[in-house]
């Protein structure tokens, strides 16, 4: 079913604070079912190939390196709606100009370590879910 599905990763700071947790019942409890997750560390290459769009951005060297500086957490998570309503449920890119009660709001550290990644469209979802898992590590 086309839309329902979207991707995420708990990042470095998030997964080293040790907020996996908490993180992972907000989104069960927003309505989300995980349909496929593994505890896994990027290599700043691998970092690079994930965020290949955002290559010619000021911030692409240092988002690599920070992507790639501990474990993550990464998930194919499914609701209806399931983009949009995650990157509702994480709020803004800048912690500080995220809505109360977001996952961002609460627990990101800086406009890079912003606890959670959610991809923002339903193509990229497919795309960066097969980035991290084959056919026989989801939920089909
Ligand atoms: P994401 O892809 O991780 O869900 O985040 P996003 O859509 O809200 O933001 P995007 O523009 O795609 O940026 C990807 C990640 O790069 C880091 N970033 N750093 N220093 C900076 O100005 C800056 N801007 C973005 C963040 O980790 C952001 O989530
Ligand atoms: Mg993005």
């Amino acid at each position: 079913m086309a839309g329902n599905r979207t991707f995420t990763m708990i990042k470095p700071d998030a997964f080293e604070a040790g907020n996996s947790g908490a993180i992972l019942k907000m989104i069960e409890e927003a309505g989300f079912k995980i349909v496929a997750m593994k505890a896994t560390r990027l290599t700043p290459e691998l970092a690079g190939k994930f965020y290949e769009v955002h290559k010619e951005r000021p911030f692409y060297a240092d988002l690599c390196k920070y992507m790639s500086s501990g474990p993550i957490f990464a998930a194919i998570l499914e609701k209806d709606n399931a983009v949009e309503d995650f990157r509702n449920l994480i709020g803004a890119t800048n912690p500080a100009n995220a809505a109360e009660g977001t996952i961002r709001k609460i627990f990101a550290k800086s406009i890079e370590a912003n606890a959670v990644h959610g991809s923002d469209s339903d193509e990229n979802a497919a795309i960066e879910g097969s980035f991290f898992f084959n056919q026989y590590e989801r939920v089909l």
